[in-house]
């Protein structure tokens, strides 16, 4: 993607373990590549249309001046979410500061930390089989809407589906939600995880009957393949009730794994 960067912007701050860094202060320089879509900047050169990097300048050291962390990672992290809250046109950010006079008794030019943090597509399924199925989900989805590390929400039609998976139990609620989220995907996962326990969710059989299931189908085109966390999920390609919803929302979404869009999953699940 296209990108702005900027070079060697100096800040004087207060970050720091030690009390003389929170009391004197010292420099700080920024290095921060942004990846913004400047096409359409680019055709109507109307800085309307474009990510001001000034604007971005005025507020990495606005904001690195009056807010104190102890770690040069919290002040990447802070400062870099705050960026991406308040320039909803940058995707991703290449975040390295650095601290040239850092408190140690050796020499050295400089030490940094560097980050990256963006919004990523992510598909959840949505699943419930007890209780008040629909307010569940709903529920969810609500909670989702309410976090800053989601947006862009879209959700699916719900669809009633008989269980899948040999395990006798009521009929299931199925959903689609797509997002694009702060979250990397360990924390989506614990992110959703806390979700389900909010839905009093207990974990007893496998397959068995829940309140709340949220599962992450893909998280952009990542191959993930650990045992916390398999993605794409796995068995997506054998579910109706996964693929149905996800292809009313993204039909042509390529499973990263099979190289075959959604559309042509859904048919060929049909033709077995
Ligand atoms: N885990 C690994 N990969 C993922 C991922 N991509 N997303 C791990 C979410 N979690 C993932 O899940 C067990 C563990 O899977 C988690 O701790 C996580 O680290 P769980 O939700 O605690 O347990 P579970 O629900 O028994 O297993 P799972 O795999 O979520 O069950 P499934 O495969 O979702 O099956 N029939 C219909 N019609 N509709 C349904 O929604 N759902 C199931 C549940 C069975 N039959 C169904 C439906
Ligand atoms: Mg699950």
């Amino acid at each position: 993607m296209d990108q702005i960067r900027i070079k060697n912007l100096r800040i004087f701050a207060y970050h720091g373990v030690y009390e003389q860094e929170k009391e004197q202060g010292q420099n700080f320089i920024v290095n921060a590549v942004l990846h913004v879509d400047m096409e359409k900047a680019g055709r109507s050169d109307d800085i309307a249309d474009a990510v001001d990097y000034g604007a971005v300048c005025l507020f990495i050291d606005e904001y690195m001046r009056e807010n104190r962390f102890d770690l040069l990672e919290a002040v990447a992290e802070h400062v870099t979410k705050e960026l991406l809250f308040t320039f909803p046109a940058i995707r991703l950010v290449e975040m390295e500061i650095e601290k040239p006079n850092a408190p140690i008794p050796l020499r050295f030019d400089s030490v940094s930390v560097k980050i990256t943090r963006g919004w990523h597509k992510a598909f959840i399924a949505l699943g419930s089989n007890m209780g008040n199925k629909l307010k569940y989900l709903e529920r969810a989805v609500a909670n989702l809407q309410e976090d800053d590390c989601f947006r862009n929400i879209k959700v699916s039609n719900y669809m009633e589906t008989a269980p899948y998976g040999g395990v006798e139990q009521d009929d299931f609620l199925n959903g689609v939600l797509e997002a694009e989220t702060l979250y990397s995907p360990k924390e989506l996962l614990r992110r959703l995880q806390k979700e389900e326990k909010l839905a009093e969710r207990k974990r007893e059989v496998r397959w068995g009957p829940r309140t709340l299931d949220l599962d992450i189908l893909f998280y952009e085109d990542l191959i993930l393949a650990e045992e916390e966390l398999t993605i794409p999920h796995p068995d997506l390609k054998n579910r109706s009730f996964v693929l149905e919803p996800l292809a009313g929302l993204a039909p042509f979404f390529v499973h990263p794994v099979y190289r075959k869009t959604v559309k042509e999953l859904l048919a060929e699940l049909s033709r077995v």
